[in-house]
């Protein structure tokens, strides 16, 4: 979790100052989801992303030096540059890709689950999406089929309330995201994502029940961006208006992921103030690394731009 907070923290100012030529959505305030999931899964399984995948990618295994050159648009990022942050993928480690079309991964993370039941590997797939994508039919055409086939799949919604700037309660008639699953004979809970033990324990069992041919399985886990939908600052950045009241942003930042954990392991004295001090240094060395990598990084070929563009 601190990996990916000190990292997403990292890009706040070269975003400022016109560094970074792609759009970026901070995950900062959801890392309890990405992390406590993808400790639950084994390397060979699979995972599909957002537009806000950073995290994903990271907590699966995906190179951080590789992800904020892929940010710069460098040609050693882990998408050559050609993707930004909004398309990263690292197939070795079971990251297939991250796509910023809401619900466009959902089909795609569906047809990875149903070759590995024909192929018999035993790996498992988890789709990664947000609430926004509630609203897409793919979601429910997939959950039916999945449903249908018993697919090792775990359907994990990031419900973070709101859609860019549309709460989800403009959009939904019904917000408890969890019964979607339903109607298709899927089981379905609502998780605490805001706190990494549940969603690892959640998460865990979820894995365990798709690994024994009894998926899918869908979970709603509840949390809140602490950044901008889009860039650190909707207001900064100067297109759009944040219009989460404030008072809404202040609750959430008490409920803090990393936080929470750190009191968890203080108060059960699992970890002393000393110990959690030494890994964010380690991790900012990490980032510091990362972003020298980048920097020194080169562009592209402008004559090599569709060079890994599928042509039949
Ligand atoms: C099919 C489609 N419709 C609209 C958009 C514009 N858009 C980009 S991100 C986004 C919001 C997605 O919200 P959610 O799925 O809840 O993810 P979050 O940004 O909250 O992580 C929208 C509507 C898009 N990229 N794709
Ligand atoms: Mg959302």
């Amino acid at each position: 979790m601190i990996r990916i907070r000190l990292c997403e923290e990292s890009l706040v100012e070269p975003i400022l100052r016109g560094e970074v030529k792609c759009p970026v959505h901070l995950y900062s305030g959801q890392e309890a989801i990405a992390a406590g999931v993808c400790a639950a899964l084994d390397e060979k399984d699979y995972i599909f992303g957002t537009h806000r995948s950073h995290g994903h990618y990271l907590a699966k295994g995906g190179g951080m030096r590789e992800l904020v050159a892929e940010v710069f648009c460098k040609e050693a990022g882990c998408s050559k540059g050609r993707g930004g942050s909004m398309h990263i993928i690292d197939p070795a480690k079971g990251v297939m890709g991250s796509v910023p079309i809401v619900g466009g991964t959902i089909s795609l993370a569906l047809g990875a689950a149903l070759a590995s039941k024909i192929r018999k590997e035993k790996r498992v797939t988890v789709s990664f999406f947000g609430d926004g994508a509630t609203g897409e039919g793919v979601l429910y055409e997939s959950l039916n089929f999945a449903s249908l086939k018993r697919l090792p799949i775990i359907f994990a919604c990031e419900n973070n309330f709101y859609s860019t700037h549309l709460p989800i309660r403009e959009c939904r008639p019904e917000n408890d995201i969890f019964k979607i699953g339903k109607p298709f004979c899927i089981q379905s809970y609502r998780v605490n994502g805001n706190n990494v033990l549940k969603v690892y324990e959640a998460a865990s069992k979820a894995v365990e029940f798709c690994r024994k041919g009894e998926g899918p399985i869908l979970i709603e886990f509840t949390t809140y961006r602490l950044r901008g939908h889009v860039g650190p600052d909707d207001n900064i950045q100067g297109t759009h208006a944040d219009i989460r009241p404030q008072e809404e942003i202040e609750r959430w930042k008490k409920r803090d992921p990393i936080k929470n954990l750190e009191r968890v392991l203080i108060n059960n004295c699992i970890s002393k103030k000393e110990d959690l001090r030494k890994i964010k240094q380690e991790v900012e060395q990490e980032v510091e690394a990362a972003h020298v990598f980048a920097r020194m990084g080169s562009n592209p070929n402008p004559e090599e731009l569709a060079k890994y563009v599928f042509r039949e």
